[in-house]
């Protein structure tokens, strides 16, 4: 008989558990402006994983797809708007929306200085009142964007270069003299394939996700610029949440932000597997070098002051100049 009641009990004791765990669970939603099996997306699904396993009955995060389903450029307002909770993007597909968010790739403090610094808190709250979101967590950082092109390039001047470009690039291509054109990563492919440009701005991994090894004679060196991609909150979706969650998901951003230090290892394999697939590096003579990364910055100094002559100081001063 006592056996009995306790059983009842513990199973009752049970019911109410579980029950009690699943009223508080949040399940929330995410999109990538990567297509998911690619590099770009591959820590935001390391991120989604851990929390998926470690925070049962807590949160957990359901990513309903890629480009796909909502396109690179429009995932920013997907956010802002509460279609989704939460993206892994860039500010680049949303400088529309946030200018000033160039500031987190002409930066060569890692995400960990910026912290500490302000940087992070002023470019948070610049996202949350232009584009009601969260700069939530940096899954990129100390990488390096490069040229790639299918003609030679000797000088600074490339008059006359036609260049898939998107928003990070835009200043820099036209300090040099090219025509930028921008398309998103799934449109590249063909633009190379047609010969509609000459040549594109990317990271120095990923290309092998996309084939565009096969459309590639170069890659010019030196690199320019922090690669940035980062997981945005909208700022509704955040606010939502007790304090239990998001100090969870709190401590599972900091956690993605430490690896980030991997990037050095992917981005050292990488180059050595473009060498292997037939793409040249263009080494440029250090005067030349020199002058590319001065026009790389400055120009992208130049365009966030032009935009924001109110937030550029602070952002410049937080953020540094991007060359030490
Ligand atoms: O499309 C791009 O080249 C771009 O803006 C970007 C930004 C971060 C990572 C990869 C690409």
């Amino acid at each position: 008989m006592l056996k009995n009641i306790s059983k009842i009990l513990l199973s009752t004791t049970l019911a109410l558990g579980s029950l009690g765990l699943h009223a508080n669970e949040v399940t929330l939603k995410a999109v990538s402006a990567f297509d998911l099996d690619t590099h770009m997306s591959h820590r935001f699904k390391s991120f989604v994983d851990k929390v998926n396993e470690e925070g049962k009955g807590l949160v957990q995060i359901q990513i309903v797809g890629g480009p796909e389903s909502i396109p690179a450029f429009e995932v920013g307002n997907a956010v802002r708007s509460g279609v989704v909770d939460l993206a892994n993007s860039t500010g680049s597909f949303h400088a529309n929306l946030v200018p000033e968010g160039l500031a987190m790739f002409i930066t060569d403090r890692s995400i960990q200085e910026l912290r500490e610094n302000g940087g992070h808190a002023l470019m948070d709250k610049i996202h949350q009142d232009k584009a009601n979101m969260r700069w939530f967590a940096r899954v990129r950082d100390g990488m390096q964007f490069h040229i790639y092109s299918n003609k030679p390039i000797d000088s600074t001047n490339l008059k006359g270069f036609k260049l898939r470009s998107a928003p990070v690039y835009l200043a820099f291509f036209r300090s040099l003299g090219a025509t930028p054109l921008q398309t998103s990563p799934g449109e590249t492919y063909t633009a190379l394939e047609r010969g509609v440009v000459d040549g594109y701005g990317w990271p120095s991994a990923g290309l092998f996700d996309l084939g565009w090894q096969e459309q590639t004679k170069y890659r010019v060196d030196p690199g320019f610029y922090n690669v940035e991609v980062s997981i945005f909150f909208n700022k509704d979706s955040w606010n939502k949440l007790n304090d239990e969650q998001r100090a969870f998901l709190q401590k599972q951003a900091e956690w993605i932000e430490s690896t980030n230090k991997d990037d050095l290892v992917l981005t050292e394999d990488e180059k050595r597997k473009q060498k292997e697939a037939g793409i040249e590096t263009i080494a440029l003579p250090k005067d030349v070098a020199d002058e590319l990364l001065n026009k790389a910055y400055t120009s992208g100094w130049e365009s966030i002051y032009k935009v924001s002559p109110d937030n550029a100081p602070e952002l410049e001063r937080l953020f540094g100049k991007g060359q030490s």
